[in-house]
């Protein structure tokens, strides 16, 4: 088995939908993941083990999604130096402007690439994750070349009432 080179981690089950559109991007791109349910409130021993762990495991991006008080991200850029790509999960509450806040907010010295709030924001994580891997990786790079490019050709020149 391919060992993974993304890890998708997230605060909670709940958050699986949003996350999932990560895993699709990394899957249609081919890049090797894995996705893991760690809670930096119910699972401190876990995220600190993940984070210990991350660099020696060969993972070269870790998508981290939460939402409300969203500290998953964060902490996990304290506990390693590999690149830290931050989605704000929407909330009920708050509609996730709590996750955003939460995500971006990052004092000096332990950044988090901070994403939209959502399935946009989820999906673009898979798509940075890949730009970062690209640098290293001709064929990948090629792959997500013509990924952008087939988006563009998808987008109509004029609106349709149909
Ligand atoms: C956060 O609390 C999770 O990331 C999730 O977005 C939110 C709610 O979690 P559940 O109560 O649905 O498990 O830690």
């Amino acid at each position: 088995m391919t060992s993974p080179l993304v890890g998708i981690i997230m605060g909670s089950q709940s958050d699986w939908p949003t996350m999932k559109e990560a895993a699709a991007i990394l899957d249609e791109l081919g890049v090797p993941h894995e996705a893991k349910i760690v809670s930096a409130h119910r699972t401190p021993d876990r995220l600190w083990e993940y984070g210990r762990a991350a660099a020696g495991r060969g993972l070269k991006a870790i998508i981290a999604g939460a939402g409300g008080a969203a500290h998953l991200p964060g902490m996990m850029a304290s506990k390693t130096r590999v690149p830290v790509i931050g989605v704000p999960v929407q909330t009920k509450a708050l509609s996730g402007v709590d996750s955003l806040y939460s995500i971006v907010q990052m004092p000096k010295g332990f950044p988090v690439a901070t994403m939209a709030i959502g399935a946009a924001g989820a999906a673009n994580a898979g798509l940075m994750a890949v730009a970062i891997l690209a640098n290293e990786d001709a064929a990948l790079a090629a792959r997500l070349d013509a990924w952008r490019a087939a988006l563009s050709v998808s987008i109509p020149d004029e609106p349709s009432d149909a």
